[in-house]
Formats: C-alpha cells, structure tokens, sequence
C-alpha cells in the first residue's frame, strides 16, 4: 500500500488477484448454475454497458440523472459543508460533477475503483475540472474493508455517494454487509448518498433488461466470450440465449444464459454437460420500495434523511446518516 503526498496520487490496496477461473468452475458445477456477474466488466462489457445506459428501454441512467440535476443542490444541502466525499465508482460522470458543483466546501474528493488505469484517467480529469479540490483516488474493491487516504485540510465529515443502483446487483445480505462497512468507514456524523432503483410492473422492468436492440442480450452473452478468450474456454455462444425475467416475490430482475441444445462446454480441463433449456444465472438487480431500502439500511446503521424520485417513481436517491 502507498500513501499519496498530493493532487491525484493512487492510493493502492493491491486487491487480491482475480480467481475468475476457480469462480466460474464453482458457479457451473452448482446444481443451479450461476456465473458472477461482477466479470461482465471486461473492456468490451463495459463498452457494452455504456451503450445500455444510453437506451430507450434503460431508464435508470437517465432518471437518476433528472432527479440529480433537479436536486443536486437540496442533496447537498443535506451532505453538508466541509465534507470529504468518498464515490464508490471511478466518479468520471456528470453526475458527479453535478453533485461537486453543489457541495459548499468540499475538503476532497475520494474516488474508489477497483480498475486502476480508469481510476487514475478518471480521477486526473476530474481535478483538471477542479484544481482547487483535492483528489485522492483509492484503488480498492469497495466491497471490502479499506482505508480513507488523509487530506490536506480536516473534513468536518465524511460521506459516500454511491451512484446508479449497482447496490441492487447485490443480495440483500450482501448489500446489508456493505451499508455496515459505509458504517465504518465514514464513523459518526458521516452519510451515504444513493441511487436505488424501484419496484414497478414487470413489463417496464423485463423490456430494460431485454431490449429489442439485443444489446443486453449481447452484453450476457459477452461473459461466454470472455471465458473462451481468457481460461482456455471451447464454449459455442450461439448455442445459448439471453433471458431477463422479473421475480416478483423476490422483487428483482433474474438474468440467465439459456442452453439451445444438449452440449457439452469445457473450460480448461473441466467439462459441464448442459441439457436444452438448462439455465445459467449470471445476475440479479434488485428493485426496492423507499420503506425496504430504509429498513435494510437501519438494521446496518443508517437513517433515511431524505429522497428524492422522479414524476413517475421510477429511480430515487436516498440520503442516508449515520447518528452519534
Ligand atoms: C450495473 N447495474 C446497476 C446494472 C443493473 O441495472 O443492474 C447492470 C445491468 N445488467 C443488465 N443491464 C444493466
């Protein structure tokens, strides 16, 4: 781990080395298979992830951003002056800047990112647009325990802002385990800002995971790719089909990889036998009413301040304190 001295030196928690491999064997020999949706990240499933917040059907990137830009400025407000704003994220959005151009007295800006090289560009942008804020990038996976870097000047507070329901790819538990870690990091007096998607029918929700342009389709097949390209993987990905589908009960969106036909995959020295129509769960986004996210985030230590939502309730951003 290095310590920074100034402007946007990296502050390095070295996260342990990906088990891709061990974490895809795992997942297929379950009897209900799975694969970790966290590897459809690699550079052409991050392309294809900006390209889903750019659709028609994808709602959730731009309503997060109309309620941003109408209001960054009572979310602020809320946050408080002298803050030290930690965003899990590499924080290269306009919604980020949105909420900086708000903030009275920012004492720094703290992104968090698992990929270094996007955070370092990200985070350099970023003081380019601000030269008087300090930026102190912290490469770390955040679903983790890691350090706050110490800025130049004394917060009064520290805060996280965590953007675009990513909380809702986790479980429950899991998002509960990272709310206790927000906990933590940030102590008493500090706060969460988050965007949290909603409950709503399954039609709006199932065509946002399913777009007639396939390019989400495209974006779960990419994970097949990605395991024939980088662990030695025989895997014919036109032998297999997207499917998002709502779960009401659960409330949250289910994404599978179908098997077309009985096949065969191998990767490196294993071999899974699918039968046609077998299922491979690759991702799960959770939709939450205001009142569920606020109960989960109280039993984790965290009071509901404040929201914010759009005309039709689609998307909304919760402010969040940690009391003495
Ligand atoms: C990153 N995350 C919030 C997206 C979501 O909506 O759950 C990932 C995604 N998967 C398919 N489309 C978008």
């Amino acid at each position: 781990m290095t310590k920074p001295d100034a402007g946007t030196n990296l502050l390095d928690f070295e996260p342990a080395a990906q088990t891709f491999y061990d974490d895809v064997v795992a997942g297929l020999s379950r009897p209900e298979r799975s694969l970790p949706c966290k590897y459809f990240y690699d550079e052409r499933g991050s392309k294809l992830f900006e390209q889903i917040c750019q659709l028609d059907e994808y709602y959730l990137t731009r309503t997060e951003l109309s309620i941003m830009r109408r209001h960054a400025g009572q979310m602020a407000e809320q946050i408080g002056r002298g803050v030290m704003l930690v965003e899990y994220g590499s924080g290269s959005s306009i919604k980020t800047r949105i909420l900086l151009d708000h903030l009275a007295d920012p004492v720094a800006y703290v992104p968090v990112d698992i990929s270094r090289d996007h955070l370092q560009q990200s985070a350099d942008d970023l003081h380019r647009h601000y030269p008087d804020l300090e930026v102190l990038p912290v490469c770390a996976d955040f679903t983790e325990d890691f350090e706050l870097p110490v800025s130049r000047r004394e917060p009064t507070h520290d805060a996280v802002y965590f953007p675009g329901s990513t909380i809702g790819n986790f479980q429950p538990q899991a998002a509960q385990a990272m709310l206790r870690r927000i906990v933590r990091l940030c102590g008493c007096g500090g706060g969460l800002l988050i965007g949290i998607d909603l409950q709503k029918d399954a039609r709006t929700l199932e065509a946002a995971y399913d777009d007639s342009q396939g390019v989400t389709a495209q974006f779960n097949l990419n994970l097949l790719r990605r395991i024939n390209r980088e662990l030695d993987g025989d895997i014919r990905v036109q032998d297999f089909r997207h499917l998002a589908r709502y779960n009401e009960a659960l409330g949250r969106i289910e994404i599978y990889l179908v098997s077309r036909c009985d096949q065969t995959i191998r990767i490196g020295d294993h071999a899974f036998d699918l039968a046609e129509g077998e299922t491979i769960h690759t991702e799960n986004s959770h939709k939450y009413t205001i009142d569920g996210f606020a109960d989960l985030a109280a039993a984790a230590g965290l009071t509901l301040r404040r929201h914010w939502t759009d005309p039709q309730d689609r998307f909304a951003v919760l402010h969040l304190a940690i009391l003495k």
